[in-house]
């Protein structure tokens, strides 16, 4: 008779257990980098990329996790959370615009770079280039300027809107292109936690150098 009054009861733990376990089963991940930690040497350092993914990436994701427990967030793609920040509960939207910005940036920056490869964009990318900047020297120049003329913290991108255009935009923060309907294609890191330790202020001769790593097939299929 004792047991199968305690029924209910168990049923009560096993749930309220279960409503415990399965927003971690959810929880976003920090995935490895897709190249080795000096892969990148001599544009970046092995410190900074140690540092930049293993500690301040792997924060966003960590704070992102907890900013969206128990929340109506929980269990939506990165792309949606980041995408619909207007919409995000208000009580949480300031930690989950700056950790889920800051995982989707950092997601989408380690597969923009790769050691060695090509060094410009051809096919496509590079007929669109060529039409709306004048040549990937241009929009060099361009990226570079938004780049230099974000003040603190923030990213320069190429994005392309959802006519296919493409445009030069940067944004502050860890706010990504996507919460203004934009696709970003290409983006630069420059917080001085990207490029600090062996650029110290230089932001420019980070920025020159960057071009060297990027991973223009990428940036293609991106673009596609
Ligand atoms: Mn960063």
């Amino acid at each position: 008779m004792n047991a199968i009054r305690s029924l209910p009861r168990l049923s009560a733990v096993l749930l309220a257990f279960a409503a415990c376990v399965a927003p971690l089963a959810q929880a976003f991940e920090l995935a490895p980098l897709p190249y080795p930690h000096n892969a990148l040497v001599p544009v970046i350092d092995e410190q900074t990329m140690q540092i930049h993914h293993g500690r301040h990436h792997k924060a966003y994701v960590d704070n992102l996790n907890k900013a969206i427990a128990g929340s109506t967030l929980e269990g939506k793609s990165l792309e949606e959370v980041v995408k619909g920040i207007g919409s995000a509960p208000e009580n949480i939207r300031g930690p989950v615009r700056n950790n889920g910005g800051g995982h989707l940036n950092h997601s989408l920056f380690w597969r923009l770079l790769t050691p060695g490869g090509a060094k410009e964009p051809v096919g496509a990318l590079k007929k669109a280039i060529d039409e709306q900047f004048g040549g990937f020297q241009a929009l060099k120049e361009k990226l570079t300027q938004a780049a230099m003329g974000r003040f603190g913290s923030g990213w320069a991108w190429l994005v392309k809107d959802p006519f296919g255009k493409l445009h030069v935009l940067s944004t502050p923060n860890q706010d990504n292109p996507v919460m203004e309907g934009f696709t970003p294609i290409v983006g630069i890191d420059v917080w001085e936690h990207a490029y600090y330790l062996k650029y110290q202020n230089k932001r420019l001769a980070y920025i020159a150098a960057w071009w060297q790593v990027v991973n223009w097939p990428y940036v293609a299929e991106l673009f596609a």
